[in-house]
């Protein structure tokens, strides 16, 4: 890829918006970029696609797709191998270099335990640490019965990006085998995993959103997310507004989290509702209000709020744990 293709697509980038690029590395990666080309994500960042097998590469669609190690791989994957991946991402540097040059955030999203996504993540990190562009990481844990040798890589991942990315949010795929059920294919489960990801992504641009009523801005939202910590999101629906409250509250996401002592919080929430349209200021005062006092005895809270054409509510929580 050329740079000049880099600045055309960010030339496209409303004035003044922050330019953002979201990039999938790896078949995970690239299957989760192909999820958001259908959502209302293309329209609001840059979608990139990287990977060292060329055909996973092209069926995202994707509009900025770079192709790594062709040399080493010719283009047929990396065999489940974190170095051969790691290589490619560095006989492709310069590629890489091109891709991130202008980027006020980048985020990636890869899975950990093959080969593309735990070698080539960490170096397109790095990359981006050189040229000081803020970052957050999306890993994906692969299932428990992909193996022991599998999680034991994914984990080597997480460990890298922590020490790379503003936040690293860790995603489990076990944790939606169970939300599906026993009965479930592993293709509905990785299709219905992907979707996941892009409400979680969604969800975490919607707080620096124009159209949202309440907003934080996007030096706001880099605050929030730097610290090296390791975040957890999640989504969370509900019918009305007062279960919204207890739901938020009771949220296992939180009850990992030390209470706050001495006013230091080693952990920052970030949270964005969507309401219906009857949904007023006020409303979306209270229920803040009631947040604010059930969960700032753990953590610097910030919200924002959008109003969107259903009935129901729905809420996004990103936790992002520092460790001191
Ligand atoms: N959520 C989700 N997880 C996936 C998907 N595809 C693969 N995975 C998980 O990601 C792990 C790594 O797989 P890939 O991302 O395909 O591996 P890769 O990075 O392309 O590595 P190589 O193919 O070896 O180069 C797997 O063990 C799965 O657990 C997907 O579409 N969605
Ligand atoms: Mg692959």
């Amino acid at each position: 890829m050329s740079t000049n293709h880099a600045e055309m697509m960010f030339a496209l980038a409303e004035d003044h918006a922050p330019k953002i690029l979201l990039v999938g590395i790896g078949g995970c990666g690239c299957s989760a970029v192909e999820v958001m080309m259908q959502s209302s994500l293309a329209e609001k960042v840059t979608l990139a696609a990287i990977n060292t097998d060329q055909r996973e590469l092209k069926l995202t669609k994707a509009p900025v797709q770079i192709p790594i190690g062709e040399v080493l791989t010719k283009g047929l994957g990396a065999g489940a191998m974190p170095h051969v991946g790691e290589q490619s991402a560095r006989e492709s540097i310069q590629d890489l270099e091109a891709l991130i040059q202008g980027a006020d955030l980048v985020i990636t999203v890869s899975a950990g335990g093959g080969g593309t996504g735990t070698g080539a993540t960490p170096v397109l990190l790095e990359v981006c640490e050189q040229l000081q562009v803020p970052t957050i990481a999306f890993v994906v844990r692969p299932f428990s019965f992909e193996g022991k040798r599998r999680l034991v890589l994914a984990d080597t991942l997480i460990e890298r990006c922590r020490n790379l990315a503003g936040t690293t949010f860790v995603l489990e795929n076990a944790k939606l085998q169970q939300a599906l059920g026993a009965d479930a294919k592993l293709d509905d489960a990785l299709e219905a995993a992907n979707h996941y990801i892009n409400e979680l992504v969604s969800g975490l641009l919607a707080t620096i959103d124009s159209e949202a009523i309440a907003r934080i801005d996007f030096a706001h939202l880099l605050s929030v997310l730097s610290g090296k910590g390791v975040g957890r999101g999640s989504v969370i629906e509900s019918a009305n507004s007062e279960t919204i409250i207890e739901k938020v509250a009771d949220f296992p996401l939180l009850q990992s989290i030390q209470p706050v002592e001495d006013g230091d919080s080693n952990a920052k929430i970030l949270m964005h509702i969507w309401a219906p349209e009857s949904f007023t200021l006020a409303d979306y005062a209270e229920i803040n209000e009631a947040l604010h006092e059930q969960l700032s005895s753990y953590a610097d809270l910030t919200s924002g709020f959008s109003v969107w054409d259903k009935p129901s509510f729905r809420v996004v929580l990103f936790v992002n744990h520092i460790s001191t």
